[in-house]
């Protein structure tokens, strides 16, 4: 077993007592991860059309320049004549390679959590020491927690901090995993705050998503005081994890999955990509309808239940909501709209890159971590459907962003999280401002 050999005792053990490494790897044996520069447009062009209908290719990144993607055995010698046709110059790993490299510096959870968050019996006597309370959050901000254990850190800071913060579920997803959401706000009463909605992991490997949402939970509520300005009028709503089947699958078979887990009988390809599955310009361009593809739209706009829970929470509260920002992974970017056509300017574009910029050098400041900003129609590629696009254009969400969060690849290293969640945090806090001036 390719475990055995690449890793130290110690991580190995790690790794077998918790989620079984090999268990969502299985099947990617022989794969290869191709890094492909294409200066030229029309090799970019060529890489658009294959990842919207080849649905064998996985990209994991795609702009004009790169393309990373991952092709099983079965395909390699076929693309990588097609990529010597194109005239493009390529590197390649072997997908085990690299996963065993990231293996070693990561740490893992099993399904009830190795490290145990306040269970809410215990947060509500809320006078444990908070040194104690400290080191456990560290620890949950060094590994990535399976469901059971987000929702069990979510809960406990709702009982922690009752006062400020309503834990509650927008629906539930296909295999009837709560959508769970975390509602923060200094004047609950207060019925006409503005709110800031923040969601993550629409795409079941984007791990590092979610942690960068529930830290900024667990950060605005220990300091509360120190973000009394932020949050005087504002109410900020944080869905961490949109697509918890999808990150279940990921834990438990396929670490590589991005869809929810729609299954279709009689079909052996499951799956619909929720950032494809919006009612606008659903299924225009950078979707597909067969549904083995990665960016399978779905039978209608927000077929799926984990799109419809949040079109539902977004139109009840349309006239409040002012800022609505998706986090996915990677690539370090601030996208606003329009992302399903080039050159479609929106008319607020000034406000739209303004806003993103100055979210962009709060990031910076922590470690000179650099976003590029822009729509993701001119950056990366047409997609039709997303969140970013609906919010503003169907809602009239005068803040609308996904943001790409850093990282070469879906697995961040555990060591490297919480500096993601920090620099990240910033970013977040600078959007939240800008949501009272509207
Ligand atoms: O393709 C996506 O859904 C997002 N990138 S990812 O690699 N995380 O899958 C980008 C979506 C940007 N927004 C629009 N195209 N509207
Ligand atoms: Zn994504």
């Amino acid at each position: 077993m390719w475990q055995r050999i690449v890793c130290s005792l110690t991580l190995c053990l790690v790794g077998l007592a918790g989620t079984s490494l090999a268990n969502n790897l299985a099947g990617y044996e022989g794969y290869t991860k191709y890094t492909v520069e294409h200066g030229n447009e029309n090799a970019f062009r060529y890489m658009v059309d294959l990842q919207t209908n080849d649905a064998d290719l996985d990209f994991w990144l795609l702009t004009r320049n790169t393309s990373v993607l991952t092709v099983s055995p079965t395909r390699k010698s076929q693309f990588e004549s097609r990529l010597s046709n194109l005239g493009v110059s390529y590197q390649v790993q072997p997908l085990m390679e690299l996963m065993a490299a990231l293996q070693a510096n990561s740490t893992y959870a099993d399904e009830d959590g190795e490290y145990e968050e306040c269970q809410e019996a215990d947060c509500a006597e809320s006078q444990r020491p908070r040194r104690r309370s400290r080191r456990q959050a560290r620890g949950f901000f060094s590994h990535y927690p399976r469901y059971n254990e987000i929702l069990s850190f979510m809960s406990g800071l709702a009982s922690r901090y009752p006062q400020y913060c309503r834990y509650e579920s927008l629906g539930r997803s296909n295999e009837g995993r709560h959508i769970a959401a975390l509602s923060i706000s200094l004047n609950a009463k207060t019925r006409s705050r503005r709110v800031a909605y923040i969601q993550a992991a629409a795409h079941g490997r984007e791990w590092i998503t979610t942690q960068t949402v529930l830290y900024l939970a667990y950060e605005l509520l220990s300091n509360l005081r120190a973000f009394q300005r932020v949050l005087q009028d504002v109410e900020v709503f944080l869905v961490p994890l949109v697509n918890p089947d999808g990150y279940e699958y990921t834990h438990t078979s396929d670490r590589f999955w991005r869809k929810n887990r729609h299954r279709y009988a009689g079909h052996a390809c499951s799956g619909v990509d929720i950032n494809r599955n919006f009612g606008n310009h659903w299924n225009y361009q950078g979707a597909s309808q067969n549904l083995c593809s990665e960016v399978y739209s779905g039978t209608a706009p927000n077929s799926e239940p984990e799109t419809s829970a949040v079109v539902r929470y977004l139109e009840f509260n349309r006239n409040r909501v002012k800022l609505s920002l998706d986090v996915h992974s990677f690539g370090k970017f601030i996208f606003y709209p329009y992302g399903y056509a080039k050159n479609t300017v929106p008319p607020t574009v000034g406000t739209l890159r303004s806003v993103a910029l100055r979210a962009a050098n709060q990031i910076g400041k922590y470690r000179g971590t650099r976003y590029t900003t822009g729509t993701s129609a001119s950056i990366l590629y047409e997609a039709s459907g997303s969140l970013d696009d609906f919010a503003y254009g169907s809602l009239g969400i005068p803040l609308s962003y996904t943001l790409e969060l850093p990282g070469d690849e879906f697995h961040v290293p555990s060591s490297d999280i919480i500096h993601v969640c920090k620099e990240t945090f910033a970013g977040f806090v600078e959007f939240i401002r800008h949501v009272s001036l509207y």
